[in-house]
């Protein structure tokens, strides 16, 4: 059918009522909503550019050589504001609309469609524009596709942004969490629970390497190690590289976490086939209570961040039963958050740890974790009897060790370098 308009230009200003709420929070389900809606009504994509908006909300655009596709959503008014614009007659915005209308699940649907550049109002010049194109230009002038979306794990005020190729490679809702993985250019691949990075395969090293061997090296004699959460196994695979170690168990609540480690995080899950690892799927703090008196060398709490099922690995409670379980020389590490981004979760398990432990026998350390908000993390270290995390260290065992296990973060030198606190960070401890 011939179009009606007599226009360089359609633009169509849409407005969604009622979409799904999730839908328009969720950043590749919208770019990809809106580059097939580009597609299937005849467009040829060049580009794309999704961001989240905090603390809710998406903005994007898909750029084809016919113009482009805007979107800027409201998930708490269900409300999407969309821009239709192409140019030429061979795009048919309307399938756009429709298609978009039923991705974001909206009740109602309305649009005005406004001509741009009315051709009677308009003077055709007597340039040949293709004349004027120089060989570069015509090589710039092929369409690429290339998309920019992104990953963002953020609070109110602090914000992390990850690229990533634009395709989400596994998203499961769990009875307790959403677990994602996205293949990022920088990182490698992502995984993340509600929304948040739990680690990335290029910079996981730092994380489960400074939560592994700073106790593993301090303690004495370690031969058993729990470690509750852990669920990618990055640090299982850490505590197996000591040879000492003569059984670890894992206690994950998720076992979605689990699966998606092993199918999409093969370096990080490599240890779940260990013969000295016992994986129990099941709640840690549930099995702490359970667990016969000092019966761990070791503890690792390798938690998510304080929401959702890791609430209470941040409970005072929950670190009685740390220390009762934990053999006489025994040390805990506690991941602890950022001073930056989740001052009150640090400091509160500090304090917490420093009255059920003895207050000498606490210890907050540092890391630089690249892709976790901030970039400055924290874990905690306590001991129940006296080992100190520097007095107790051989610099040479933990070189010897480094460098034989490969080790990408950890050698003796950041070990001691890491329980330096800048002042801001003593002083937030102090209260
Ligand atoms: N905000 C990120 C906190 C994540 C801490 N745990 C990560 C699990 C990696 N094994």
């Amino acid at each position: 059918m011939k179009p009606t308009f007599n226009a360089l230009g359609r633009h169509i200003l849409v407005e969604f009522h009622g979409c799904s709420a999730e839908v328009l929070n969720d950043v590749p389900r919208i770019e990809n909503s809106m580059i097939n809606a580009a597609k299937k009504a005849g467009a040829t994509v060049i580009s794309s550019s999704f961001h989240h908006f905090s603390p809710f909300g998406v903005s994007g655009v898909v750029v084809i050589q016919e113009s482009h596709l805007a979107i800027h959503t409201w998930p708490e008014y269900r409300y999407a504001a969309v821009d239709l614009f192409t140019c030429g007659n061979t795009v048919s915005p309307w399938i756009s609309y429709e298609l978009l209308k039923q991705a974001f699940e909206a009740e109602n649907g309305s649009a005005i469609e406004i001509n741009r550049g009315q051709l009677e109002l308009l003077e055709r010049s007597d340039i040949d524009v293709g004349e004027l194109r120089d060989e570069a230009t015509q090589k710039l002038m092929v369409p690429k596709y290339s998309r920019s979306v992104w990953f963002t794990d953020r609070d109110e005020n602090i914000a992390l942004s990850i690229r990533h190729k634009g395709d989400r490679l596994f998203w499961q809702k769990s009875p307790y969490q959403s677990v994602e993985v996205y293949d990022t250019f920088e990182y490698g691949k992502l995984l993340a629970i509600d929304s948040k990075v739990m680690c990335t395969e290029r910079d996981e090293h730092g994380y489960h390497e400074m939560i592994t061997h700073i106790p593993l090296l301090v303690h004495p004699e370690a031969k058993r190690v729990l470690i509750i959460g852990g669920g990618d196994g990055g640090t299982a695979r850490e505590v197996l590289r000591h040879p000492h170690i003569e059984a670890v168990t894992l206690v994950e609540i998720d076992a979605v976490v689990i699966e998606a480690s092993k199918q999409f995080l093969p370096s990080i899950s490599s240890a779940f086939d260990h013969p000295k690892l016992n994986v129990i799927v099941g709640d840690g703090i549930q099995y702490l209570a359970d667990a016969p008196a000092e019966s761990f060398d070791v503890i690792l709490i390798d938690s998510s961040d304080p929401e959702g099922p890791a609430v209470g690995l941040f409970n005072p409670d929950f670190y009685k039963g740390v220390y009762r379980c934990l053999t006489p020389q025994g040390i805990m590490v506690s991941q602890s958050e950022s001073p930056r981004f989740n001052e009150r979760a640090m400091v509160g398990l500090y304090q917490s740890l420093q009255k059920i432990f003895e207050p000498e026998a606490v210890h907050c350390y540092l890391a630089f974790i690249a892709t976790y908000p901030t970039g400055m993390w924290s874990f905690t270290y306590a001991t129940k009897g006296g080992s100190h995390p520097l007095a107790n260290l051989d610099d040479a065992k933990a070189t010897a060790f480094a460098e034989a296990a490969g080790l990408q973060y950890y050698n003796a030198a950041v070990h001691r370098a890491a329980f330096a606190l800048p002042t801001f960070v003593q002083q937030m401890l102090k209260g």
